[in-house]
């Protein structure tokens, strides 16, 4: 067993991100996050999708996988499924998992499968060099959007609530201590919980910067009910500023591989046949 630290989180590979990028504190949250729930480096495995966020893959050392874009929901659902006794989280930004893989975050959330999902939400596609994204505001000026974006921005949290995700929360990237503990407690969380971490992109988002955070974020209420499903919908369609905290949390409801007959009792890595060599197997595809 070899518990994590910060000292063996810490990648030989530099960051790559702009300075000023909210990335940074993200994944000084994340390390933080993994130290303080004293897990061991073997039963953390993060799936990383592709883009700035994804790149995180580069810059923390860890297991895990650096999945296809959009593809890192599923391929999360498949290491939970596999092994039970995993903590899987996945990163991936806002094109990543409210764009080109939102059947999967759907997904995860009808299942409620166990895992949680942080998606570094910068309104924007940053690693193509600031394409308007599904969370960017109506009216956004982008290179791919140059008289003005027509769409409305996903209601991305509010769709994983009405679907069935047992917590949702929302975080910033200029909160540190907040960002934690809702990681934390996310990664707890036995079912899907999906962290929508709001965060400036210096680069390609010169509106929504750090001055405007600070105009637009706000704590949720102290006598806020994150169990009140009605109550967290209306707080996400009402309002025009953004609430941090836990938006919505169901332990009513069982994760998906606690209900699934055949692997509630046992994961699959558990039932794998013990005479067939897996590592042979897994020569043969490495
Ligand atoms: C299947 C596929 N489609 C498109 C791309 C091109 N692509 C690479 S990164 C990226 C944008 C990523 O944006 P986002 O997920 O918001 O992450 P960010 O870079 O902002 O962190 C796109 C469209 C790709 N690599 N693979």
């Amino acid at each position: 067993m070899n518990e994590i630290t910060l000292a063996n989180l810490m990648s030989p590979v530099a960051p790559t991100w702009c300075p000023g990028c909210g990335n940074f504190s993200i994944l000084t949250a994340l390390k933080q996050a993994l130290v303080e729930l004293k897990l061991n480096m073997e039963d953390v495995v993060i799936v990383f999708g592709i883009g700035c966020s994804g790149n995180t893959a580069d810059f923390i050392k860890c297991y895990g996988l650096h999945a296809l874009h959009g593809r890192g929901v599923a391929n999360a659902i498949g290491i939970k499924l596999a092994n039970h006794n995993q903590k899987v989280i996945m990163i991936g930004g806002d094109g990543d998992i409210y764009g080109e893989g939102f059947n999967h975050l759907v997904a995860a959330c009808r299942g409620n499968h166990d895992l949680t999902t942080l998606v570094f939400n910068n309104h924007r596609y940053s690693l193509t060099t600031g394409q308007a994204s599904p969370t960017s505001a109506k009216g956004t000026i982008s290179k791919s959007t140059p008289q003005g974006l027509i769409e409305n921005p996903i209601g991305a949290l509010s769709t994983a609530i009405s679907n069935g995700a047992g917590f949702v929360a929302r975080a910033y990237a200029g909160k540190l201590k907040q960002m934690v503990d809702l990681i934390k407690e996310g990664i707890l969380y036995e079912g899907f919980s999906l962290i929508d971490v709001q965060q400036p992109c210096p680069s390609f988002n010169k509106e929504q910067d750090y001055a405007w955070y600070q105009e637009n974020v706000f704590d949720l209420a102290a006598d806020y009910d994150p169990t009140n499903q009605g109550q967290a919908l209306v707080t996400l369609l009402d309002q025009d500023k953004l609430g941090l905290g836990v938006l919505y949390r169901n332990d009513q409801r069982l994760a998906y591989h606690k209900e699934v007959p055949c692997l509630s009792a046992q994961s699959l890595i558990e039932q794998f046949p013990k005479e067939i060599n897996l590592s042979k197997a897994i020569a043969e595809f490495v």
